[in-house]
């Protein structure tokens, strides 16, 4: 007998971005983002219920062990991963800096997005958060940090989601010196880059 399977509130669609970096658009593709995304990024499959969630998360690649850059992104009903789609949104950001940590960081932060807990705690049942990128960032001082993005389209739940995030991320046992969080508005032009408490 088939087991029964239990669905998501909305099908989330998986892509991937081998190697994005702000050099890659600049000098590739004469900072075209458009061409870039067309060129590079790789349609993978729709994500419909939880049990597709789990063995998704089970089955995603050590983000470390990815080239810098490479990026996957999950995105409600298949939204335009792109900043110009999300004119009064925000990115939520959660740098963490070693792979043991970003994996359960990881874990925790798209069972919320993509299980709702998110939108039914904080958003009033409202569907907010609707693109998730998790990408590989090393670095010299941190060459197993891994990035995660919650994209809102409405910047005003940030103050709220972002709280929420920490919370899980410290329930599930990270320290708060393990990651850093963030947020950063999508406007080109004055991108505005902020910290939402230091890391200890
Ligand atoms: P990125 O991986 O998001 O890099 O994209 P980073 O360093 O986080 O830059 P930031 O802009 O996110 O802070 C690499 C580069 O691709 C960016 O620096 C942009 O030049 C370009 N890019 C990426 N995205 C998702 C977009 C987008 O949606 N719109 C535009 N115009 N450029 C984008």
């Amino acid at each position: 007998m088939a087991e029964a399977t239990h669905a998501l509130r909305d099908p989330w669609f998986l892509s991937y971005i081998p190697q994005l970096t702000p050099d890659t658009v600049r000098f590739d593709f004469k900072g075209d983002w458009n061409r870039a995304k067309l060129a590079l990024q790789q349609p993978l499959d729709y994500i419909r219920t939880v049990e597709e969630l789990w063995s998704t998360i089970n089955s995603l690649p050590k983000l470390h062990q990815l080239g810098n850059g490479s990026t996957f992104i999950f995105a409600r009903n298949n939204v335009d991963a792109s900043y110009e789609a999300f004119p009064n949104g925000t990115r939520v950001l959660v740098d963490l800096y070693k792979a043991s940590v970003a994996e359960k960081g990881v874990d925790v932060i798209l069972s919320s997005v993509l299980g709702e807990g998110l939108t039914e705690d904080v958003c009033n049942g409202k569907t907010v958060c609707d693109v998730l990128r998790v990408s590989s960032r090393p670095n010299q001082e941190s060459p197993e940090l891994v990035r995660l993005e919650v994209w809102l389209s409405d910047q005003s739940y940030a103050k709220d989601v972002a709280p929420y995030i920490r919370k899980g991320l410290i329930e599930a046992g990270l320290s708060s010196t393990e990651f850093i969080m963030g947020e950063s508005t999508f406007e080109k032009d004055k991108k505005k880059h902020s910290v939402l408490g230091a890391k200890s």
